[in-house]
């Protein structure tokens, strides 16, 4: 295909908040473009797009799918994508296939957080995004506002969607600045001019990138439609019409001249812009002239611009549809959208061009020696050419993105090959597995693809350098079909070129969830897509009957690869558990496995919510939490069984700010430790090395930046000199840590002792034995620690013979591993339910005592004693936490709430209910809608949608994100001791258990852990009540 072809592409996806008209919109377009597939009558109605069941039922889409439509002789790729939170990975799949966003806007609703993270999404994939303020018949209809009123409130979204984009561009525009300064590559150089020169506002009506419209009646228009009207009317120019329709711009009758405010000052006594008094009253007039029945106005659109309304239509006793019937053909939606589309939208060679930087990022190789895959990085050089400039040439290399896998029927795939052959789309390969064939949803960067042809599918971490040890990343895979999607419908097609949306059947076993085609080993994989939110609600799942456990993890096998968003795994007590994005998509998995991938009866858990355990303490106040630690008396000590070992632990909780840093961070870490023990086998190039040193250097940088904030938290109430030597304390501790747990990534700390001793003076046991020192590998390899400080193993006493003290050193030694698991398997699951631990430093103190025993099998003894060591260090640790005051830790979300009015009652109850905290609450100017915001704990959450629909008849509407962990204030073991405690709360023999206690006792009655608690309550009553039966 030539140039002059994919120029005629347009690859655009339509993104909004849940309930702001995509789909409805998508459906006038494809009435009007899709070739047939869908009656204009119908449109609107039938949600075309939403054509699975489940998303009829509920009426909100639940997956983005793709649809081919032709207008004029372009060729444009549709595709609408869910707007609820729940499914926003979608939103991402989406916008990788995409160059282009129509970012929808509900004209009453305003801005909301799905807004905020589409315009994000479009955002971070340099998508070029056009704004289309929908729904403007109920300004009219249901706040009846005024032409005026309904200009400032459509100028203001307008305003506030601009005001988020160039917070991006800002933040853009600074790391830029960052990365100038550092002196690195020449790239940000021109991104930077660029960012600079653009100034303006992303979306501007007078540019054509902003459309009104009413996608429920199919009518919407563009600046340039009224500006085209006018300029015959008025005989003014186009683009003076334009400049003027927008802003305070006034037209001066008697001078016939757009003048600003000042101009129009003293002429009319109430000067109305532009755009209210050209655009918005006739609009005004035409639709209340119609609803009230009164033909008139209708008749002279008619007249006036020669509309061909079918007498039929205009019959209708029903106001509303002569109304629309008229509307449509006035300002019809389609065409208005479209030639946006094609105008402001880039085709995908100019849209590759500008995408590539974030699709195939450059990669900075320092090569070792000369000859060091240069052929390699010479094509995957080639292969990045060809996908920014879009070759769609026959003998250019083929380059695909798989953006997610999604599941047909069998019965859904067409029967009919190209030419009218029979096909035979029987389950094949996967052998029976299920009815269901996967297919992958995918765009073409670069060359073409036949049905048959063998090409390389790479997994993200794949590197063309690397050879044999990449072999694991990369499978040889033979595409059986090609699709073009019509929604639902599938068209075989034998090839397609660079530029193209398609399907493509035969990747069910290579790809789980996303992948880069390509026709050459020697090619980059393209860069991991985005995802807003992580699966956070967890469900433990079973068969009704346990013989079907077989189906059900086959079926579970299918939903993983099917939906791109779930993740199963198997808890440590062998639970099959499935974590969905929220409540809706969780249904939506259960129903799918149950009626298509497993198809057998189940049982589905209560929702596992996660909690963590601390300790009690701001954390934030340095200066007394390093006085706790360096003063030893607090310290919890346990001995091994066989005596050979004394465990000191004390515990102090970390400053929230770490906590978090090292909570964000552990992916990083993780990267950063895996890279570095891959390069002590030696298998990894120079270039990884750079990128660690970058990595080493962020982390270090942020951790620093954790303390430096709380020590200004510090200097506020502390004179200078306790600041300094809190933060040599700190800089200090640093310097010793041990590891980080749990999984060697978690927010918590073992640290060493400082190379004084710690407490060994004071310790009259420890004087007879050695101290196990460790070592601070996450110090040195965070770089805090760049000399190594004495991490041997130090005798506190020196009695011994000089044999006898190389053999405990050596036991010392092997015995430090066992230490660190037993840190590790603490801070996995903590005291109170097993949950993990958070925030939490923990000082471990090991002594080693020669073993008097004449031991006469050394091996066995050693065994023995790592692992009571282990389990001693973790016993410690525990009891460590159990003696600090012990407290629980929740998931909040952060909610939002729309609600009218007359509901508020109705809905503070239900958030009353599940302890919410209201953040803020807000009147929607000129409607009687009401937004809150507020905190709401996970564990209360579920069911929380259910109940507030309940509770307010369907009104009110609630979106909940993940937000952050919140620690509760109740002590879960209180029982009153004081005079006053007893005197509030009673003896202890009728206190209510708190919510503390109460969230902890069902998760350890969840996991079969003891519960202290009393089987029978109110005994006297249940005796009366016996009596009387
Ligand atoms: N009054 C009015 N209602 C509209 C308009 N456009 C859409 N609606 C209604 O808004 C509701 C939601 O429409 P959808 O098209 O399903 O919204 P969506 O954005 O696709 O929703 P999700 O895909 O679930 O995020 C439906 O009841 C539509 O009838 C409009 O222009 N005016
Ligand atoms: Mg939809």
């Amino acid at each position: 295909m030539s140039d002059s072809i994919c120029s005629k592409i347009r690859n655009i996806c339509i993104l909004a908040h849940v309930d702001h008209g995509k789909t409805t919109l998508a459906d006038h377009l494809i009435a009007a473009c899709g070739g047939g597939v869908l009656h204009p009558k119908l449109a609107g109605r039938l949600r075309y797009m939403d054509y699975l069941d489940e998303e009829q039922r509920r009426a909100i889409t639940m997956k983005s799918s793709s649809i081919a439509l032709q207008y004029k002789d372009y060729n444009i790729n549709l595709i609408d994508s869910p707007g609820h939170m729940d499914f926003c990975s979608e939103v991402s799949t989406a916008a990788r296939l995409s160059d282009g966003a129509l970012v929808l806007v509900d004209a009453v609703e305003g801005v909301h957080i799905q807004t905020h993270a589409v315009l994000r999404q479009a955002w971070v994939e340099k998508l070029t995004p056009c704004l289309v303020l929908n729904k403007i018949d109920r300004l009219i209809t249901e706040l009846k506002l005024s032409p005026m009123e309904a200009y400032n409130r459509l100028q203001r979204i307008v305003h506030e969607v601009n005001a988020i984009v160039s917070a991006y561009k800002s933040e853009k525009y600074l790391s830029d600045v960052d990365s100038l300064l550092a002196g690195t590559s020449g790239d940000a150089d021109q991104e930077l001019i660029e960012v600079e020169d653009d100034e303006e506002d992303m979306f501007q009506p007078q540019k054509g990138n902003v459309a009104f419209v009413c996608a429920l009646d199919g009518w919407g228009f563009c600046l340039s439609h009224f500006a085209e009207i006018y300029a015959s009317k008025l005989g003014a120019s186009m683009t003076a019409l334009l400049k003027g329709l927008w802003g305070p711009r006034y037209y001066h009758t008697k001078k016939m001249m757009i003048v600003g405010k000042k101009g129009i000052e003293g002429v009319t006594k109430d000067p109305q812009p532009m755009f209210v008094q050209f655009v918005l009253k006739p609009l005004w007039q035409v639709y209340q002239a119609a609803l009230d029945g009164d033909r008139r106005m209708l008749d002279k659109v008619i007249s006036t611009f020669n509309l061909s309304v079918p007498q039929r239509e205009l019959q209708n006793k029903d106001p509303k549809i002569v109304l629309q019937a008229v509307m449509s053909r006035w300002l019809p939606l389609s065409d208005t959208i479209l030639s946006m589309v094609v105008k402001c939208m880039p085709d995908p060679i100019s849209a590759q061009s500008a995408r590539i930087s974030r699709l195939l990022p450059k990669r900075e190789l320092v090569v070792d020696g000369p000859s060091f895959g240069s052929d390699a990085v010479a094509e995957a050089e080639y292969v990045r050419k060809c996908v920014e400039s879009c070759d769609s040439s026959v003998d250019a290399p083929c380059v695909a993105f798989v953006s997610k896998m999604f599941a047909v029927p069998f019965k859904m795939l067409p029967q009919r090959g190209l030419n009218g052959e029979t096909l035979n789309n029987q389950p094949t390969g996967e052998a029976g597995e299920s009815d269901e064939c996967f297919l992958a949803f995918a765009r073409i960067f670069s060359g073409v693809l036949h049905s048959g042809q063998k090409v390389f599918v790479l997994s993200a971490v794949y590197d063309p350098l690397k050879g044999e040890s990449m072999q694991r990343h990369v499978q040889e895979a033979e595409l059986q079909s090609l699709y073009l999607m019509m929604g639902q419908g599938l068209v075989p097609v034998s090839s397609a070129s660079a530029g193209n949306v398609v399907a493509i059947q035969g990747l069910g076993q290579f790809i789980l969830k996303s992948a880069t085609l390509s026709s050459t080993r020697n090619c980059w994989p393209f860069s991991s897509m985005m995802f807003q939110v992580a699966p956070t609600l967890r469900v433990a799942i079973e068969p009704s009957n346990p013989a079907d456990i077989g189906a059900l993890v086959k079926g579970l096998r299918l939903l993983n690869r099917a939906d791109p968003f779930v993740e199963i795994t198997v808890s440590s007590r062998g639970e099959q558990v499935l974590a969905a994005a929220g409540e809706v998509h969780l249904e939506r998995c259960i129903k799918d496995l149950k009626e298509r991938f497993a198809k057998v009866s189940l049982e589905v858990s209560p929702p596992l919510v996660s909690f963590k355990e601390t300790i009690e303490g701001e954390g934030i106040n340095l200066l007394e939490n390093s006085k706790a630690f360096s003063c030893s008396t607090e310290y919890v000590e346990k001995t091994t069984p066989n005596g050979r070992c004394t465990i000191r632990v004390q515990v102090m909780k970390l400053p929230c700010t770490l906590t978090k840093v090292l909570e964000e961070c552990s992916d990083v870490l993780e990267d950063i430790f895996e890279g570095q023990s891959r390069k002590k086998d030696g298998s990894l190039g120079s270039h990884i090395t750079q990128d660690d040193c970058e990595l080493v250097e962020g982390v270090r940088k942020r951790i620093v930046d954790a303390i430096e904030s709380e020590l200004e938290f510090v200097a506020k109430k502390n004179d200078k000199d306790r600041v300094e030597r809190c933060r040599r304390m700190w800089f200090e501790f640093l310097q010793r840590i041990w590891s980080l747990g749990p999984s060697q990534v978690g927010p918590n700390v073992l640290l060493v002792l400082d190379s004084g001793g710690g407490n060994v003076d004071s310790c009259s046991q420890a004087q007879r034995g050695m101290l196990i020192r460790g070592a601070c590998d996450v110090s040195k390899r965070l770089g805090f620690l760049k000399t190594d400080i004495q991490t041997g193993s130090s005798l506190a006493s020196l009695e011994e013979s000089a044999d006898e003290t190389e053999l405990l050193c050596m036991e010392a030694e092997a015995l430090k591993s066992s230490i660190v698991s037993g840190f590790q398997l603490a801070t996995a699951a903590g005291p109170l339910c097993d949950e993990p631990m958070w925030g939490l430093a923990f000082l471990v103190e090991p002594y080693i005592f020669r073993d008097n025993s004449d031991a006469s099998n050394q091996s066995d003894q050693y065994g023995i004693l790592s692992g009571q060591v282990m389990t001693t260090v973790k016993e410690a640790c525990r009891a460590a936490v159990l003696q600090n005051k012990p407290r629980l830790v929740e998931a909040m979300y952060f909610c939002e709430l729309n609600t009218p009015t007359d509901y508020l009652g109705a809905m503070y109850g239900v958030l009353g209910k599940m302890r919410a905290r209201v953040l803020k609450e807000e009147m929607q100017e000129g409607s009687s809608l009401f937004t809150v915001h507020a905190y709401v704990p996970v564990a209360e959450s579920f069911g929380f949608a259910d109940e507030l629909r309940k509770r307010t008849s369907g009104a009110a509407s609630a979106l909940l994100v993940l937000s952050h962990w919140e620690e509760l204030p109740e002590d879960p073991f209180f029982v009153p001791k004081t005079e006053e405690e007893i005197e509030e709360f009673g003896d202890g023999s009728s206190v209510l258990p708190n919510m503390a206690r109460k969230l902890m006792n069902s998760v350890r009655r969840r996991k079969g852990l003891h519960v202290e608690e009393k089987v029978v309550q109110h005994a006297t009553k249940q005796r009366t009540l016996a009596r009387k039966v």
